[in-house]
C-alpha cells in the first residue's frame, strides 16, 4: 500500500506526477475544508509537503497528525515551521537548499539594478508615452559603490560574487566570520553606515525579526538603498515605509514583505521602491529541482537511507 503524503500546496506537474506514482497524495490546498481533511487523513498521513507560504507545519498540525515521520519544505527558508515541536516528535525535516542559490541571487541583482537605475521606472516612463516630453531623471550608479550583506549563506555568497563583478566593494555581516575576501562586520549599524546597498540573504526566523529597524536604516541613510530577498520579517515594514516616505533612505527593492502576499498600500505608490512578488527561485528549472529535491529526500527516508539535505534541529 502506498504511503500518505499531506501536500500543503502542489509541486510542478512533472514532479507532481513523479509523487503520485509513489504516495497517495492529499491535495490539502485543493480541500474545501482542511481541517477536516486533516481529520479525514489523520492516521494515516506519514509525511508533510509543506511550502513557505502554504500556512506552515505548526505545533498544532503535527498533533493532528499522530503518524507524522517527515517533514519535507519545498524551499530553502523553514521559519514557518515548528523545529522545537518536530524535535520534540522525533520528526524529520528537510529541505530544498543549493538548486535555487542562483536564481534568488540573480534576482537580488535584479531589484538592486532596477531600484538604482530606475528600471522599472523608465519602462512605465516609455509605456506611458512621458518621453516625448522630456528626459526619465537621473539614476545612481552601481560601479564603485559598497555592497553590505546580511548573512553571508550560500545565497549571500552568491550575490557577493555577483556584485563583485559590478566593480562594487563587498562587505557583510552575519552569525560568525567567515573564510571570505570581504571585510566582516559584528555591528549591523557599523556596516550599514559604510553601505550603499544593504542587500539582505539572511534566514528568517525570531533571530532575525524586526533586526532592520529605522535605527539601522538611518545608518544607511539618504544615498542607500535596501534591498530584501529574505524573509519579511527580518524589516520592521512600518519603519521602512517612514524612511522611504521622509527619504532617510533613497530607495529599496522588496522580493519579500511581512504579511505577503499583502504590500502596504503607501509602498505601492512609492517611486523609489521596486516591488517583486516573492520570487527568489520561481523558474521553471529551479522550482523543478527543488520538486526533485522534495520526492528524493522523502525516497532516501522511506528507504532508511541518509537524508539529501536535513535540516539541523537543535541540540
Ligand atoms: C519559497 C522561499 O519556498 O526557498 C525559500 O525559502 O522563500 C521560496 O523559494 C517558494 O516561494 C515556495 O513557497
Amino acid at each position: 500500500m502506498k504511503r500518505t503524503i499531506l501536500a500543503l500546496q502542489s509541486l510542478l506537474p512533472d514532479e507532481m506526477v513523479k509523487l503520485e506514482c509513489d504516495y497517495k497524495v492529499v491535495r490539502l490546498w485543493e480541500s474545501n475544508d482542511p481541517d477536516k481533511t486533516i481529520r479525514d487523513y489523520a492516521n494515516d498521513v506519514q509525511a508533510v509537503l509543506s511550502t513557505y507560504n502554504s500556512g506552515g507545519v505548526s505545533d498544532r498540525l503535527m498533533d493532528a497528525l499522530p503518524n507524522l515521520e517527515i517533514i519535507a519544505q519545498f524551499g530553502v527558508g523553514y521559519d514557518n515551521i515548528d523545529l522545537a515541536a518536530a524535535k520534540k516528535r522525533n520528526i524529520a525535516v528537510t529541505n530544498t537548499p543549493d538548486v535555487l542559490t542562483d536564481d534568488t541571487a540573480d534576482v537580488a541583482m535584479f531589484l538592486m539594478l532596477n531600484v538604482a537605475r530606475r528600471g522599472v521606472e523608465g519602462d512605465v516612463f516609455v509605456r506611458v508615452g512621458r518621453w516625448s516630453s522630456g528626459p526619465l531623471p537621473l539614476s545612481t550608479s552601481i560601479s564603485g559603490k559598497t555592497v553590505g550583506i546580511v548573512g553571508l549563506g550560500q545565497i549571500g555568497q552568491a550575490i557577493a560574487q555577483r556584485a563583485e563583478a559590478f566593480n562594487t566593494q563587498i562587505i557583510y555581516h552575519s552569525r560568525s566570520e567567515k573564510d571570505v575576501p570581504y571585510v566582516y562586520y559584528d555591528d549591523l549599524e557599523e556596516m550599514a553606515r559604510e553601505a550603499d546597498f544593504l542587500i539582505l540573504a539572511c534566514a528568517g526566523g525570531p533571530e532575525t525579526e524586526k533586526m532592520i529597524d529605522y535605527k539601522i536604516l538611518e545608518a544607511l541613510g539618504s544615498r542607500g538603498f535596501l534591498i530584501n530577498i529574505a524573509r519579511g520579517s527580518v524589516v520592521d515594514e512600518d519603519d521602512l515605509l517612514l524612511a522611504l516616505t521622509n527619504k532617510t533612505i533613497a530607495g529599496a527593492g522588496l522580493d519579500v514583505f511581512a504579511n505577503e502576499p499583502f504590500v502596504p498600500d503607501a509602498m505601492l505608490k512609492m517611486d523609489n521602491v521596486v516591488l517583486s512578488p516573492h520570487v527568489g527561485s520561481a523558474t521553471h528549472e529551479t522550482r523543478s529541482k527543488m520538486g526533485m529535491l522534495v520526492i528524493d529526500n522523502l525516497s532516501a527516508y522511506f528507504e532508511g537511507k541518509p537524508l539529501l539535505t536535513p535540516v539541523k534541529l537543535a541540540s
